[in-house]
């Protein structure tokens, strides 16, 4: 949103929610289902790296989605938006988006933006997810203990975000606050630990005890690393060799209707530069790209999204997360390696200075296309 309709928005009737919360808690799935936008989500850490406006014109709401932060005290840049963000207080009401599966830590964040502001909802997400694993949440004691409207909801089914717009609409409950974070950090890992005891209930189901043993296999360095680059290495291969073949084909295909045109031509009289330009020019140069990168991206983008809906990409970054450490960096750049790899915009980027990395992404496929434009036969 540019900045003069920002302004109108907040001067208006509008009220301003800010989203916030850990990463990966379903910020974005809240902010697209209240606002229909296409806020990028996907089941990794850190996909928003900045914040996005959105507006819910029936409800008179402008919402703005924040990066994934742990705590207001902030390790790295996208957390400081957020922090900046809630510093700023240029809002009306703070949605403090929760994973049920693991509300304690969570908690933690809640309670220090209810030592900030006064007007907290805190929105506890993924119940569905919750309920398959066996964890429930008692949502009216959790609002008794923090003395604030709490609403569960899975975003990702649109369950629960009518009671969430209804209590945005609420007037905020009273209540202390005392406008500024506690110095000892601890007390609110300690708070957070005592409110989870008595609010959260764990009846181990058998797909939460299957879930464990995945992770086991999965990121234990005995097995973890192997599967992890053969997995990785047969996507590599399937992408970059196995596409070779579709690619054959759907070349000699499109390279098949060449003659099939320039007869097409010569039959209405078409001079020869028109017919050249268009055929031996156009038609050539877009069936050769379609040709060559049609295939890999055919493969490589359902692999990837498979590997994303299992859960196995953030098990990837946690893997790699010490050999990133090595050189300043951390697991999560693994993801962004895939990105490149990739040539997409389509990604999300884990960290904001990684934004760096997209524009010359974009000029390694720009100057891939043009070899490939200009070497085409
Ligand atoms: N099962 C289930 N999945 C959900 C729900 N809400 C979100 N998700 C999924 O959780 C993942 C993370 O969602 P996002 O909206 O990208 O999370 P986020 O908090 O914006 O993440 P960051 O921007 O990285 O901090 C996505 O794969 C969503 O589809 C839900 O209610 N139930
Ligand atoms: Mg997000």
């Amino acid at each position: 949103m540019k900045e003069n309709s920002e302004s109108r928005f907040r001067s208006s009737e509008y009220k301003t929610v800010c989203l916030i919360g850990n990463p990966n808690v379903g910020k974005s799935t809240v902010f697209n289902a209240l606002t229909g936008m296409h806020q990028h989500t996907g089941n990794w850490t850190g996909k928003t790296v900045g914040s996005a406006y959105g507006i819910n014109e029936k409800e008179k709401l402008v919402l703005i989605d924040l990066p994934g932060t742990y705590s207001l005290v902030p390790h790295s840049a996208e957390e400081e938006v957020s922090r900046d963000c809630i510093l700023a207080k240029e809002y009306d009401s703070i949605v403090v988006v929760c994973d049920a599966t693991c509300l304690e830590r969570n908690l933690i964040l809640v309670l220090q933006i209810m030592d900030i502001s006064e007007k907290v909802t805190v929105c506890v997400n993924l119940m569905d997810e919750a309920k398959k694993r066996g964890i429930e949440v008692d949502l009216s004691a959790l609002s008794e203990i923090l003395g604030t409207d709490v609403v569960g909801c899975s975003a990702r089914n649109g369950k629960g975000l009518d009671s969430l717009v209804e209590a945005l609409h609420r007037e905020n409950r009273e209540r202390e606050c005392s406008g500024r974070l506690c110095e000892d950090s601890s007390e609110y890992t300690y708070r957070a630990e005592k409110i989870a005891r008595r609010v959260v209930t764990l009846k181990r189901s058998a797909g939460d005890r299957r879930d464990r043993c995945l992770d086991r296999i999965l990121t234990s360095p005995v097995t973890g690393f192997p599967i992890m680059l053969a997995l990785l290495a047969g996507i590599l291969f399937l992408t970059v060799v196995a596409a070779n073949y579709p690619s054959e084909l759907l070349s000699r295909l499109l390279f098949s209707f060449q003659d099939v045109l320039l007869a097409g031509f010569e039959a209405i009289n078409a001079p020869w530069w028109l017919s050249g330009a268009i055929v031996m020019g156009v038609y050539r140069t877009v069936a050769w790209v379609v040709a060559v990168m049609l295939p890999p991206m055919a493969i490589f983008f359902p692999l990837f999204t498979m590997l994303e809906d299992f859960g196995y990409l953030p098990r990837i970054a946690f893997n790699l997360d010490k050999c990133f450490r090595c050189c300043g960096s951390c697991g999560k750049q693994s993801l962004t390696m895939c990105v490149v790899l990739k040539v997409s915009k389509k990604a999300g980027v884990p960290n904001a200075k990684m934004h760096l990395v997209l524009p010359q992404t974009r000029v390694i496929f720009k100057q891939v296309t043009l070899q490939v434009l200009f070497l085409s036969p």
